[in-house]
């Protein structure tokens, strides 16, 4: 990525009744996984969790521009998506502590949460995996005019997959109501992104003529306007769009990558001081007050209901029982036994 330009509003200015809402859902978001941080650092969280603190303006910022009705493919780091989308935070955290309460009753764990009646047709183990699934959501809406428009999230990783392009095509081609948003947080596990990826990831969508914006990700009502314009053109049926948003990963790739990497670091402590600084929340937080649109006593209140959230979601899942693991046979296999 060599540019970052800011895309013009769609239409109308955030009101501070959406703009409170956003800070929520990116607060939300942020708390959640503090918390699933300290308790993998804990050495008590089941399985891997990859973490999507510092790129929370783009799931919320896309998200609280759809209807629940809309479709969302998610990838590996996916809390965001699924909370920005509406997804229930206990369900969620019972589902990553492999809980029969989870949304996917425990079977699925961080890579996979899911939730069809909430649109989140799920996270995926399989980098690039969401792509199809999208496509084939957006096809699947243009054959029933159901109205719906699909938002696929993906890593600028992703988007060396070969079934990127073929996807950019036949949305191109078919004119499908689909948004593609790709989150450029500039690593592919521990590889720079100017390693493996060469141009801008946004000229291969405009070369299929795919409408396209490149905006700040940091940048919470940056990224709702953008999405507020794509999706307005989706439903208006004129085909894709493609957002790009500049974000961040803060943290690691995923919780242990300090004793994966056994002493090798792929970037330096100043370079993630620097994006600390652009903290998408923080920067919210001070624009909101400074604007007058919220005091501190107001984002002070919305802190601490998140925070009783994110302890009833805590509660709950260490309360529920832990999963079946007959289930699969029936999840997995229709019942078959081998
Ligand atoms: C098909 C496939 N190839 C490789 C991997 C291993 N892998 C997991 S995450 C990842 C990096 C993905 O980078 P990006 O799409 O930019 O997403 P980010 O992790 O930055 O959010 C890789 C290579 C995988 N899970 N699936």
């Amino acid at each position: 990525m060599t540019t970052t330009q800011s895309t013009p509003a769609a239409g109308a200015a955030v009101s501070p009744q959406q703009s409170l809402a956003l800070y929520e859902r990116m607060l939300l978001i942020r708390r959640m996984e503090e918390k699933l941080s300290a308790d993998a650092a804990a050495g008590i969280l089941p399985g891997a969790v990859h973490l999507y603190i510092g790129q929370e303006a783009v799931a919320a910022g896309v998200c609280m521009q759809l209807k629940d009705t809309d479709w969302i493919t998610s990838t590996h780091r996916g809390h965001g998506h699924f909370l920005a989308k509406g997804g229930d935070p206990k369900s969620m955290m019972a589902e990553i502590w492999g809980k029969k309460t989870g949304i996917c009753k425990g079977m699925g764990g961080s890579m996979h949460v899911a939730d069809v009646t909430k649109g989140i047709l799920g996270a995926n183990g399989i980098v690039g995996g969401g792509f199809a699934i999208a496509t084939g959501a957006a096809f699947g809406s243009l054959l029933s005019k159901d109205g719906r428009a699909t938002v696929c999230f993906f890593g600028d990783g992703a988007a060396n997959q070969g079934v990127f392009m073929e996807c950019l095509n036949v949305s191109s081609l078919w004119k499908l109501p689909i948004v593609f948003v790709c989150e450029h947080n500039h690593f592919c596990e521990f590889t720079r992104a100017e390693q493996v990826t060469s141009g801008d990831i946004s000229n291969r969508a405009r070369a299929f003529g795919i409408h396209t914006q490149v905006v700040d990700g940091n940048d919470v009502e940056a990224v709702w306007k953008a999405t507020a314009q794509a999706v307005a053109r989706v439903r208006r049926g004129e085909g894709p769009c493609y957002i790009e948003a500049e974000t961040y990963r803060i943290k690691g790739h995923m919780e242990f990558e300090k004793e994966l990497l056994a002493g090798g670091k792929y970037r330096e402590p100043e370079e993630i001081e620097q994006w600390r600084a652009k903290d998408p929340i923080d920067r919210y937080r001070a624009q909101l007050t400074k604007s007058g649109v919220a005091t501190a006593a107001q984002l002070e209140q919305i802190g601490a209901r998140v925070g009783k959230t994110v302890a009833d979601a805590d509660k709950f899942s260490h309360d529920s029982e832990p999963a079946d693991p007959e289930l699969v046979f029936d999840l997995m296999f229709a019942g078959q036994r081998p």
